[in-house]
């Protein structure tokens, strides 16, 4: 008889979201729904405001990844004004960006995610002297050498550790899924693992304050403005590039000499789910395009991650990008509506429908009709992916050189098929890859900002006179934010935002059915997984937190009969 698992809040994300999935008698899970049980409403509140003053809002949509909302909104007011901006503003505003997305990604993998495949608790039983030999080990596949491989290193956190667990408080590494048979690290790697836990919980600062000095501050940055930047003293001053480019030094050794490696070794000892697809779900990909690398403009300039559509996995055809195929449906979500549509005439008006049906105390979503506060967006009436996964995906299959590159290098140094890509540790994987990519580019745009500067070129800022433009226009700001394709449209009249919406990338990712009753990303990418004991849905947040969902912070697990298995809230004021 199968089993209905109810997996409410989903921890170590941002946001509430809810999975249900069924598993058949072998424990395989045979039927995903994904549900936000939250809503927003930004959208609603920009309407009939100023839309000079929609990035400072817009970026409001969130407390993780706000830079990037407040970028879209800004560039989405240019291009409905034909407004450019100087090289100085282009190159700010990516490493603004450049920084939001090494942060993330770091902390992704060893703060939201890690936990997933590495068992803290196996670390104690470590020998620190083979851990070091790990650490060289697997830096030495990654062409490296390791951050850290010094025994009384590794000896002071198990020690740590020890002491932790003598006290029976494992903070933020209590409720674990501790001793599962689906994790398959050796004692030593798990303290190599939890000893870059630790020290990226340090670490992670300095990409904060990279972001802080071109932004003017973290996680809210301050100084985008329609027509550039405003941090016009901070490019003029050499000290503060030079601290910029010293910080993202330091990051950049971390992601090379313990993130890299680290993603190798998990790679490794979990490479059959790999090569079995795993995670992999819907295997169609789509990529606005980010990141833009000369000055022609934008949607013309080249950029560091091309646009493009790849479908079923299929890796020798790429489909160009045309932002006219986006849209939105409602049919599963919990908003009026009857048929999808482009966000430039997007509706978000609430109509919220409730749970269905109660078993044992448990409300169920209502799967047959609406069950989540997420829209589905379609494109040219397809399900798709984005992400990382996806502009690694899009950019090897469009033979980009950079990725390719980089794409080659890691499976070659891996030693694994272009097919691992097509799984949960193939989304890891590919995160880990353009967090290289992007810390060795930022170094480049670095010293190009530098130059420009030295050359003479302070200009940071378009004139751009509201008073002179026609008041009815619209734009929209299209990139790739780090969880994937970000989209903000608006619509302007009489010099008032008129129509405001926003797809986000986990919006598509974590979106429920559509009108033809087909799978989100995160849905499709349940299915066919085996778990190990239902009562501990480690392989459901493997999966889902691979995509790094975006929807707060507190855990509460129940079982098909109602009884609490587990609740605690997440204190993030803790220190250990
Ligand atoms: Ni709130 Fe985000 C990113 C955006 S959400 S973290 O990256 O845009 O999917
Ligand atoms: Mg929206």
């Amino acid at each position: 008889m199968s089993k209905h698992i109810v997996v409410d809040p989903i921890t170590r994300i941002e946001g509430h979201l809810r999975i249900e999935a069924v598993i058949d008698d072998n424990n395989t899970i045979v039927d995903a729904y994904s549900s936000s049980t939250m809503f927003r409403g930004i959208e609603e509140i920009l309407k009939g405001r100023d839309p000079r003053d929609c990035g400072l809002l817009a970026m409001r949509i969130c407390g993780v990844c706000t830079g990037t909302h407040y970028q879209r909104s800004i560039e989405a007011v240019e291009h409905a004004f034909n407004v450019t901006i100087p090289k100085n503003a282009r190159i700010v505003r990516n490493l603004i960006q450049g920084s939001l997305y090494v942060h993330d990604h770091v902390v992704h993998f060893y703060h939201l995610h890690a936990l997933d495949w590495v068992d803290i608790t196996k670390a104690l039983e470590a020998d620190v002297q083979k851990t070091v030999d790990e650490a060289f080990k697997w830096a030495k596949v990654a062409g490296e050498t390791p951050w850290v491989a010094d025994a009384s290193k590794f000896a002071a956190v198990q020690e740590r550790l020890k002491k932790f667990v003598k006290q029976g408080r494992l903070g933020p590494f209590a409720k674990g899924y501790w001793g599962n048979p689906h994790y398959k690290l050796t004692p030593e790697q798990n303290l190599l693992a939890v000893t870059h836990y630790l020290q990226a919980l340090d670490l992670q600062r300095d990409a904060a304050k990279m972001m802080a000095i071109f932004g003017g501050k973290n996680p809210h940055p301050q100084s985008i403005v329609v027509g550039g930047v405003t941090c016009v003293q901070d490019i003029e001053n050499p000290a503060r590039i030079a601290l910029f480019k010293d910080l993202l030094v330091n990051f950049r050794r971390f992601i090379k000499g313990a993130y890299l490696p680290d993603v190798y070794m998990a790679g490794t000892m979990y490479a059959d789910e790999a090569l079995d697809g795993t995670g992999g779900g819907l295997k169609s990909y789509l990529v606005y395009g980010g990141f833009r690398l000369d000055d022609t403009g934008f949607y013309k300039s080249s950029l560091l991650f091309p646009s493009g559509v790849v479908l079923n996995g299929d890796l020798s055809k790429v489909v160009e990008f045309d932002p006219a195929k986006v849209a939105e449906d409602v049919t599963h979500s919990w908003y009026e509506g009857d048929k999808p549509l482009h966000p430039f005439d997007g509706k978000t008006v609430p109509k919220y429908t409730g749970f269905g049906k109660k078993e044992n105390g448990i409300a169920y979503l209502d799967t047959k009709g609406k069950y989540s506060w997420i829209k589905s967006p379609i494109y040219d009436d397809k399900r798709v992916e984005v992400g990382p996964l996806a502009r690694m995906v899009v950019g090897f299959a469009k033979k980009d050189k950079r990725i390719t590159e980089y794409v080659t290098k890691f499976l070659k140094n891996g030693n694994l098929p272009a097919k691992v890509l097509f799984s949960t540790v193939g989304r890891t994987a590919a995160r880990a890859i353009e967090t290289e990519i992007m810390a060795d580019i930022m170094l480049e745009w670095t010293d190009e900002l530098a130059k420009n500067v030295a050359s003479g070129d302070l200009s940071t800022w378009t004139e751009f006179d509201f008073d002179s433009v026609s008041k009815d226009a619209k734009g929209y700001g299209l990139e790739e934010a780090p969880r994937g394709a970000l989209g903000h449209w608006v619509k302007i009249k009489n010099g008032k935002v008129e129509n405001y919406q926003a797809v986000v990338p986990s919006t598509w990712n974590a979106a429920p059915r559509d009108y033809k009753n087909r799978m989100g990303a995160y849905e499709a990418s349940l299915i066919g997984t085996k778990v190990a004991k239902p009562e501990e849905p480690l392989e459901i947040l493997r999966t889902i937190h691979s995509f790094d969902p975006c929807i707060a912070c507190a855990v509460h697990i129940v079982d098909t009969k109602g009884k609490s298995l587990g609740e605690f809230k997440v204190n993030t004021s803790c220190s250990i």
